[in-house]
């Protein structure tokens, strides 16, 4: 290898990586494990301060999985054989747990170091060599860079005058304090209403005085069916999970389930209530990304599902105006083009006097002073601000940091108007860099930890062919992410996702060009568009 031809020039032996992760998450965590396995040189730098990726930034109340456990974990190595979840679906303190074990399986913590975000990386071409900087100082070498900063490493956070000013705790979800806040008998505003302040919602509904949320959007949330599962129940889980794990491979979004070859359109009233009803008492991401195959596509069809999904809001929120804000008779979008949440008592929690919602789009918040938020109808005193305004997702951890690759050119400059990648993986100009979990793969239409081994394989196997053929370089050309990012747009153009402003395509960030993030043509297409790569000698790289 590189690094032992190294130590025989007698150079010293960790000046130089062969591979710097940035980035601590399932993503990191496996490259880690697999390329010091290879016998690379591979160290991970992680910006926050312990174990967790995303979960440990996101320990606001109630944060918790929205992937079933037992697929939200690593196939890899055995490791799933010895872990049992307490929780059907984790909460932040349940994945932290996981990963301590992984750890302790896998021996990774002597090669991270916490607390160390990486703020600038310069590319030396005639060293054919990184260098990357801490915040706080620290340079690090690496002849290849893989950044795995996940796609939520940049809280968003909205514009409101004052939002400084506030004497009470006024925190974004994904920069809560560490050793959390006890909400009881405070005065909450939660401002955000997808995943993260649902479930901030709920959580605070329980304890605080009062919580007062503000609705831009409706969530088309879904039914959680939250359970305790005990060693009895991890055991029988277990023994199906390795056809699990294969199945993940072949369906949509890297989960063990896949849709229904059936269209809702070709159903009858009775027939599509009768499947409705029956994924229901499941609950879950089936519901989404599960049900008829048409759903997603189809506008008509898809509204026979809004239509279910309302009269089950409505028949649990028993103020009529309120029922109606949360669940509108105009679908907001067309169900699950905004990512659904998973809820448990979401809905209910509304019909509590401690708890009140407010439209926005009526009543935005107009400033925050030190006593709390103000609105064109008065000031709302409060303790807490919640703010669960989400992230400039996919891009925002990769352009965090200031990336200069040939000729110093900066990587925040290449992608100010549009991100332009190679399967998501990798930009001309920037060589000897790849991106995990980055814009324009699956991501955020693929589970976790799916991506983690699946796209971490394809990572892994292309820079064990990079060192087999004996290359310092590789760098994809331009053409090949001009072609990879007209097929990202056109398979957006067409379809429902249009019709929602997410943080699928960037919709959700004021000011930035909107653009699709995520390839939305699915887990099994992407790895056969890979498989056709390898095959044909990888041609879209350079290597040198
Ligand atoms: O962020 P979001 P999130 N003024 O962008 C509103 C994952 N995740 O952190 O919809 C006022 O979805 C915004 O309104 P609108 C998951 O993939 C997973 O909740 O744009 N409001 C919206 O309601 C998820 O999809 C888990 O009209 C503003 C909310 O804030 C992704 O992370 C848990 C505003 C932002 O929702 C992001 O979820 C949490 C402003 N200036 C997150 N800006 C689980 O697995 C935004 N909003 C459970």
């Amino acid at each position: 290898s590189e690094s032992s031809a190294d130590a025989r020039s007698g150079e010293a032996k960790g000046d130089v990586l062969d591979v710097l992760v940035v980035g601590g998450g399932f993503s990191g965590l496996y490259q880690l494990d697999r390329l010091r396995d290879l016998g690379f040189d591979v160290k991970v730098w992680d910006a926050a301060g312990g174990l967790g990726g995303i979960w440990w930034w996101n320990c606001y109340p109630g944060a918790r999985t929205d992937t079933v456990a037992h697929i939200y974990q690593f196939s890899h190595k055995g490791l799933w054989k010895d872990y049992d979840f307490a929780e059907r679906y984790p909460d932040f303190t349940g994945v932290r747990d996981y990963f301590e074990y992984v750890d302790r399986k896998l021996n990774l913590t002597k090669d991270i170091e916490f607390d160390t975000t990486a703020a600038q990386a310069q590319w030396d071409e005639d060293r054919r060599e990184w260098t990357v900087f801490s915040a706080d100082g620290k340079a690090q070498k690496a002849r290849t860079v893989l950044v795995a900063t996940g796609f939520g490493a940049k809280p968003l956070y909205p514009d409101i005058p004052g939002i400084d000013t506030f004497a009470g705790e006024c925190h974004h979800t994904a920069r809560w304090p560490q050793n959390g806040l006890d909400l009881t008998g405070k005065r909450v505003v939660v401002i955000g209403t997808g995943a993260s302040g649902v479930q901030v919602v709920q959580e605070a509904a329980h304890d605080a005085a009062q919580v007062t949320v503000f609705q831009r959007t409706p969530n088309l949330a879904l039914p959680m069916r939250q359970r305790k599962l005990d060693g009895a129940e991890n055991d029988s889980v277990r023994t199906g999970l390795p056809e699990r794990f294969d199945a993940r491979y072949k369906a949509f979004a890297g989960f063990d389930f896949s849709f229904l070859p059936e269209n809702a359109a070709d159903a009858t009233d009775a027939e599509r209530r009768a499947t409705y009803e029956r994924f229901w008492a499941d609950g879950g991401f089936p519901l989404w990304l599960g049900m008829y195959q048409d759903l997603l596509a189809d506008e008509e069809a898809n509204r026979t599902f809004y239509d279910f999904w309302r009269e089950k809001v409505h028949e649990r929120v028993q103020d009529p105006a309120t029922a109606e804000l949360l669940a509108p008779a105009r679908p907001p979008h067309p169900f699950g083009v905004k990512r659904p949440a998973l809820e448990q008592d979401y809905f209910d929690v509304f019909n509590q006097d401690n708890v009140h919602l407010i439209d926005q789009n009526d009543e935005p918040v107009l400033e925050i002073t030190p006593a709390g938020v103000v609105t064109k109808n008065g000031l709302i005193e409060c303790d807490v601000i919640a703010l669960a305004t989400g992230f400039d997702s996919n891009r925002g951890g990769i352009l965090g940091i200031d990336i200069q690759g040939v000729g110093g050119a900066r990587l925040q400059d290449k992608w100010a108007d549009r991100v332009d990648t190679f399967m998501g993986l990798s930009t001309s100009g920037f060589p000897n860099m790849l991106f995990l979990y980055g814009p324009q793969s699956p991501s955020g239409f693929c589970n976790g930890p799916t991506s983690a081994e699946y796209q971490g394989d394809i990572v892994v196997e292309f820079l064990e062919h990079v060192r087999a053929g004996g290359h310092t370089r590789f760098e994809s050309a331009t053409s090949a992410e001009k072609e990879w990012t007209a097929h990202v747009d056109e398979l957006f153009d067409g379809s429902l996702f249009t019709k929602a402003r997410s943080w699928y395509w960037g919709a959700n960030v004021p000011g930035k060009p909107a653009q699709m993030l995520n390839y939305s043509g699915g887990v099994p297409a992407y790895f056969g568009k890979w498989d056709e790569v390898k095959a044909a000698g990888f041609t879209e790289f350079e290597l040198g």
